[in-house]
């Protein structure tokens, strides 16, 4: 099977393993696991931020930033495809009792004039807005990568408004490696943001959420609360810091390889795909001669897998786990369904 049905399927290495049956471990609820400190200082130091906690997902990491800037009632800004309001569960109605207003980005991205225009005014009418959050790269927007001048726009914009600013940052990484702006880079930008481990760098389990001191204590009490204290959590913590150790540099190879994809399928008919949109791991196009969920299904029937992202949409993703070769097998694969 060639998997590419997300970056979240890769299965440790043998190294990565190794790491983890060595690491030392102690209660980390008590404060106890060196391995999970040093893997929250570490996350820290790569982000520019003062401080960092490890959780076990990026939902999690997300919606406990979205609780610890907020109060029931408040409003937070995402984009209308955003992961945190697209895709997980509702957690911001149901876990910070906030509403969300939505802004209609390209490709995932929006301005700095579209935060302003989403703005409510002071009045007891309104939800106090207090948050706006940024996902870079944007998933379903199709892995693309925020420019740092439009993130520098959208900043401005709502500190002018007094606003909080978090990064989903899940695939940070893939930002940093494609676009050449270091993390911290784009860190800086942002009172809090949350990395995943478990995505292009292939770690087993994991996230982390990083800000100042004090937000990540206020962090560590919701992560409390919402069930993400982990005991010796330094197994699992130290295929995260030898993914962060090992893995960033070689991300190249996934955007080579999504292009790849990319330029291989963009011709065959039936396929509607600019492969120039391919920035990152994450190739999305659209499916014209047939339901997008049958093309997957003949394609996982041909040892493909691919997620049907919706009716006429097929999502791509490209990882540590699928080689250049196995890219140009699943091209070919492709032709046997579109001539
Ligand atoms: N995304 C998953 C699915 O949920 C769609 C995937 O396969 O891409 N932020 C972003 C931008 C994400 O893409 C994801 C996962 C998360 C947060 C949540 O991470 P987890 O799955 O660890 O909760």
């Amino acid at each position: 099977m060639i998997d590419l049905r997300s970056d979240t399927v890769t299965r440790p290495t043998a190294a990565m393993r190794r790491a983890m049956a060595e690491a030392q471990v102690g209660d980390d609820v008590l404060g106890d696991d060196p391995t999970v400190q040093a893997l929250e200082r570490r996350t820290a130091e790569v982000l520019g931020l003062q401080a960092a906690v490890y959780m076990p997902s990026g939902t999690m990491t997300n919606q406990v930033a979205i609780r610890a800037h907020t109060e029931p009632g408040d409003e937070i800004i995402l984009e209308a495809m955003a992961h945190s309001y697209f895709f997980e569960s509702g957690a911001p109605a149901a876990l910070s009792g906030v509403s969300c207003r939505l802004i209609e980005g390209r490709r995932g991205l929006f301005t700095a004039e579209q935060v302003r225009a989403a703005l409510r005014p002071r009045n007891y009418h309104f939800p106090p807005t207090r948050l706006v959050c940024v996902e870079n790269t944007h998933n379903r927007g199709g892995g693309t990568v925020w420019p740092l001048a439009q993130v520098e726009q959208v900043a401005a914009a709502a500190r002018e408004a007094g606003l909080a600013l978090h990064m989903d940052g899940a695939r940070l990484w893939n930002a940093s490696a494609a676009s050449g702006v270091p993390e911290r880079q784009y860190a800086r930008h942002f009172d809090s943001v949350s990395v995943c481990f478990s995505k292009g760098l292939g770690a087993p389990v994991g996230s982390a959420l990083a800000g100042t001191a004090a937000f990540i204590e206020r962090a560590r009490r919701f992560r409390k609360m919402f069930g993400g204290g982990m005991r010796q959590a330094g197994i699992i913590a130290a295929g995260a810091l030898y993914a962060l150790e090992h893995h960033r540099a070689r991300l190249a190879e996934d955007h080579a390889n999504a292009r790849r994809l990319a330029e291989g399928i963009a011709a065959m008919p039936g396929i509607d795909l600019d492969p120039a949109t391919v920035e990152t791991n994450i190739v999305i196009f659209r499916v014209t001669s047939m339901p997008a969920a049958d093309l997957a299904a003949r394609l996982k029937a041909a040892g493909v897998l691919v997620l049907a992202s919706g009716p006429d949409a097929i999502r791509a993703v490209t990882h540590l786990d699928v080689s250049r070769e196995q890219i140009d097998e699943a091209v070919a694969r492709f032709k046997q369904f579109l001539i």
